[in-house]
């Protein structure tokens, strides 16, 4: 009830965030791009995870305000840091199911571009499996008009849902990012995974593999000639300050 109460006047009491974890070409061990996750600085209970706080927003109907604040504010910082530090990084947004589901999505997208100076193609938007099943004739339908605009789609979160390989033909997406309760952290079901990456670069697809914390883990990854990875061995996700401690590091 409290979190009901705060959730309509914190993105005029500014109090969203946006943190930024990196994610490394596994071959050159490079930063080549970000993925922007949003947190709710609440005065009184502290910082609250998207977790317990987006569906909650997608329910009371504030989702679209706070969804288009962190497009605005991904896009922006992105094109930035871009500028600042001479990079092409690429920003990764979340998008929920119920942005999806509206068609003022493409119009926000191609504002925040617009308002930004970000290149499209520096633009990768995360969707869910589950937030595509909902209405599979619109996402269809919203998503190639992103692609049309030149936007990335990543296919967030495979391995947790039904994970079909139907969805990766029907909705054309760049990106299929590897959960990491799937990527494990012992390098067990890596033969799996392997297969899964030869599947997904057949048709097409870069591979995102998360949360990776060990260098084994990474290694694994490495040999079975995943694209790109993510995770606390890497970096946690950091705000603008540190992470841009983090990538003069790195360079
Ligand atoms: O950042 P992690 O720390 O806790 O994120 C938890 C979950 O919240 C992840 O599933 C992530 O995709 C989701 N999430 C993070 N930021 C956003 C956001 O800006 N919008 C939406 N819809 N989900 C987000
Ligand atoms: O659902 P989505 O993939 O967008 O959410 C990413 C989530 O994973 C965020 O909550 C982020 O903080 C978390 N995360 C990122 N890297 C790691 C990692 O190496 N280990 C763990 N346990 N969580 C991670
Ligand atoms: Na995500
Ligand atoms: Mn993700």
């Amino acid at each position: 009830l409290q979190l009901e109460a705060g959730l309509h006047r914190a993105l005029e009491q500014r109090q969203f965030e946006l943190v930024f974890q990196p994610r490394v070409d596994l071959g050159t061990l490079r930063v080549r791009g970000i993925e922007a996750l949003l947190r709710w600085n609440h005065p009184e209970l502290g910082r609250i995870s998207p977790l317990e706080f987006i569906p909650l927003a997608e329910e009371r109907g504030h989702i679209e305000a706070i969804g288009r604040w962190v497009l605005h504010e991904a896009c922006r910082t992105a094109s930035q840091l871009n500028a600042r530090h001479g990079l092409a990084l690429t920003v990764s947004v979340n998008v929920s199911a119920r942005q999806l589901r509206s068609s003022a999505l493409v119009d926000e997208v191609l504002a925040a571009l617009a308002g930004s100076g970000l290149s499209p193609r520096l633009l990768e938007l995360e969707i869910t499996e589950s937030a595509l099943i909902e209405d599979m004739a619109q996402s269809e339908q919203i998503l190639h008009r992103l692609k049309a605009a030149g936007v990335r789609l990543a296919l967030d979160d495979f391995g947790t849902g039904y994970s079909s390989l139907s969805y990766l033909k029907r909705f054309p997406v760049d990106v299929l990012k590897l959960d990491r309760s799937f990527i494990g952290q012992d390098g067990a079901d890596l033969q799996f995974v392997g297969a899964l990456i030869a599947m997904a670069h057949a048709l097409g697809l870069s591979v995102v593999a998360e949360g990776i914390e060990t260098p084994a883990v990474m290694r694994s990854l490495q040999r079975g000639a995943c694209d790109e990875g993510q995770g606390y061995l890497f970096a946690r996700p950091l705000p603008l300050g540190d992470l841009e401690g983090y990538l003069a590091g790195a360079a």
